[in-house]
């Protein structure tokens, strides 16, 4: 009895102690490069650089293959290796650079952590340029930001005061961002302060600079197109005066003395009250173009927006297009516009904006949001890379079937000097950066579809869950956690998308926000003095004939800017695809749907389905507990909890607002809305 009962002890006591080292509390800082107890490797390299320490060390402290293994680096010219691809090989890792060897390196121990194969292989960037932007301001707050404030920037007054602690993080940064093969980084908010360019400011770039180069990490910085004028007291910043085309080509220099390696300029003009060439009566080619003459010597590009819209343009979808179009050509070889997935505004879902692929002698670059700003920040679990592979494999039809986004951007169908894509980041001094642990996945997923705009979601969202939560010491049986977490989980992220579309505006329903915050819903916002474009009724037109924005050809004919037979599919509502449907069509309450059910019934289901997926995520994540560190497992878990309130908020708000015009009953199949409509009039969402 006494031996049965010791035994019980001992067992408990096992289990205990394996739980505590299995569950150890994990704030999430490193990322999904969490520490492995390291085999023994030897590492044969002939040359040296910083970039070149930095890869025999992460062998070293990370080497998870053969004990004992030989590992060779070299750097010898392949003209199969693309810019900084790399050749992984039984010898080793092969590059043309030695930013190349690190990323052969990165993906050598990612391979043997995921346990996939690392035979005989060659990997080349889809895109030339792979950049985070900050939307981060001099004092240390982040437009859109929900993990807490900037890793750069703290104190305007104390621009210089840079910590030991500040170059640790820098450090933990770029190494995190070159394991996903991100190359640059600009640090700044696109609503610029002119004070960016000031001496001081460029010299905490250059100490931030120095941080990132070894990892192959470029600085870039957001300009204000009035730094000529506000900064220097010049009497205009027209591009086409010659003192201000001196002082940016000064500028210029000035930053290239601190910074040899500075990657050039991200412009937001004429946009959401920034100043712009258009203030002079000059076009943006104009505005860009100069700034591009000036970073050409040192072979520094511009990144000029397309992101314009103004309350003048019948249809804000439609002003990017009708605003560039018209200057195809006129750019510079240096400069690439940057535009927007969609032609509105990071919406949880939009048709991809129509200059994708109909720019074709100018370069154009993809911008997505990392950010949380329209996808319920850093609460709701939401996957984005399903999106983003949406949108890059998008058909443009440009030049035949098969011209995806992908293909238009990344320089296999126009030929360009520059090719290059951007994230919004939505990292910031939270310890585990991103605010929610799953937002991590979104910083990663972005990295490695800006290196392979070919891989799918799935393959990394496998990825990421297998870095981010398999601890190999802990797992004692693989089979068992891939079928009880790796699966379900992965499910959950490949859903997660879907369901916040239908949560919060199904069908092609767009920025139907509550005001600023662009949390909670708002689809009654509409306070008097503020421009239609900016409020949500705009987008929805909802009233007791129907629902939906007309685009289509008796509308504002937003379906001509994209090319046969995209214009005809989407301007017929047979053909329309339904995630688009009220995106280019306004339609009656009644409106017959390929299901057979009608539009109102219809708009219920979605909702009601979107709330229900969240139910479903809560229910995934409770069962998967054993299998997480504590600490994760309660934040997730509160999350979730505060993302199914949104989603019952969202379902409730929107059905009970539009029922006013439809005047129709919720299907009794459907749950019972819980909020009344007054309340949550009145309700701050991001309070809760
Ligand atoms: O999405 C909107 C945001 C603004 C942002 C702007 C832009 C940085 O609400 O906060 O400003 O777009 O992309 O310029």
């Amino acid at each position: 009895m006494e031996i049965v009962l010791e035994k019980k002890l001992v067992i408990t006591i096992l289990i205990l102690l394996s739980g505590l080292l299995n569950l150890y509390a994990e704030n999430g800082h490193s990322l999904w490069l969490r520490n492995q107890i390291p085999k023994q490797v030897e590492v044969i390299c002939s040359k040296q650089s910083e970039t070149l320490s930095i890869a025999v060390q992460e062998l070293k402290q990370n080497w998870q293959g053969n004990p004992g293994a030989e590992v060779t680096l070299s750097i010898k010219f392949n003209k199969e290796i693309k810019g900084d691809g790399y050749i992984l090989d039984s010898s080793g890792v092969q590059a043309n650079t030695d930013i190349g060897i690190l990323y052969g390196v990165y993906d050598l121990l990612r391979r043997q952590r995921i346990e996939q194969p690392t035979k005989e292989l060659i990997s080349n960037p889809s895109y030339e340029i792979r950049l985070l932007n900050h939307w981060d301001n001099l004092d240390g707050t982040i437009e859109r930001g929900y993990a807490g404030k900037s890793i750069f920037w703290r104190d305007e007054n104390e621009i210089l005061t840079i910590t030991e602690q500040d170059k640790i993080l820098w450090q933990e940064y770029a190494r995190a961002n070159a394991s996903i093969g991100i190359n640059g980084t600009v640090l700044n908010n696109v609503n610029s302060s002119p004070k960016m360019l000031e001496i001081k400011t460029l010299q905490k770039v250059k100490a931030i600079a120095e941080v990132l180069r070894p990892y192959g990490i470029k600085t870039y910085l957001s300009v204000n197109f009035s730094s000529p004028a506000v900064l220097s007291g010049l009497k205009t910043s027209d591009p086409l005066d010659s003192d201000v085309i001196k002082w940016w080509k000064n500028k210029v220099k000035e930053i290239y003395t601190l910074i040899p390696d500075f990657g050039g300029f991200l412009v937001k003009a004429n946009s959401e009250g920034q100043p712009g060439p258009q203030d002079f009566g000059r076009t943006h080619a104009d505005g860009a173009n100069m700034m591009a003459d000036a970073l050409k010597p040192f072979g520094g590009i511009v990144m000029w927006r397309a992101f314009v819209y103004s309350p003048k343009e019948k249809d804000r979808a439609m002003q990017a297009y009708s605003e560039f179009m018209p200057l195809e050509g006129k750019f510079r070889e240096n400069v690439i516009i940057q535009v927007k997935n969609g032609p509105v505004d990071f919406q949880p879902r939009e048709p991809f904006n129509p200059l994708f692929g109909a720019m074709k002698k100018t370069a154009v670059m993809p911008e997505l949001q990392i950010t949380q700003e329209y996808l319920g920040h850093s609460k709701h679990l939401v996957f984005l890379s399903t999106m983003w592979e949406e949108f890059l494999n998008s058909d443009t039809y440009h030049q035949g079937k098969g011209s995806t986004v992908a293909r238009c951007t990344d320089g296999s169908i126009y030929p360009h000097k520059y090719t290059a894509i951007a994230g919004v980041s939505n990292i910031g001094l939270d310890s585990n950066w991103c605010g929610h642990t799953f937002a991590q996945s979104n910083w990663y997923a972005f990295g490695r579809l800006a290196w392979n705009n070919n891989l799918t979601s799935e393959d990394i969202a496998a990825e990421w869950i297998k870095l981010t939560f398999s601890n190999k010491s802990s797992i004692s049986d693989f089979n068992d956690w891939q079928e009880h977490f790796l699966l379900p989980v992965k499910k959950m992220m490949i859903e997660s998308r879907e369901a916040a579309v239908d949560y919060m505006m199904p069908l092609g329903l767009h920025h139907i926000f509550a005001g600023d915050h662009h949390y909670g819903p708002g689809p009654w916002y509409a306070p008097p003095n503020l421009r239609p474009d900016w409020t949500p009724p705009y987008y929805h037109r909802a009233d007791k004939n129907g629902i939906g924005f007309d685009r289509t050809q008796s509308g504002s004919n937003a379906v001509s800017q994209y090319h046969e037979p995209l214009s005809s599919q989407f301007n017929n509502v047979n053909t329309c695809p339904e995630e688009y449907l009220l995106w280019f069509h306004h339609l009656s309450w009644d409106y017959k749907m390929n299901n057979g059910r009608i539009l109102w019934d219809e708009l219920c289901f979605r909702y009601e389905n979107g709330l229900n997926k969240v139910r479903g995520f809560q229910k995934v994540w409770d069962k998967v507990k054993n299998y997480v560190d504590e600490q994760t497992f309660t934040e997730v878990q509160s999350k979730l909890r505060s993302q199914c309130r949104a989603a019952q908020m969202w379902k409730d708000g929107c059905l009970l607002y539009f029922q006013q015009f439809s005047q129709m009953p919720i299907p009794y199949d459907i749950e019972r809305p819980v909020y009344d409509l007054d309340k949550l009039e009145k309700m701050d969402f991001t309070k809760d």
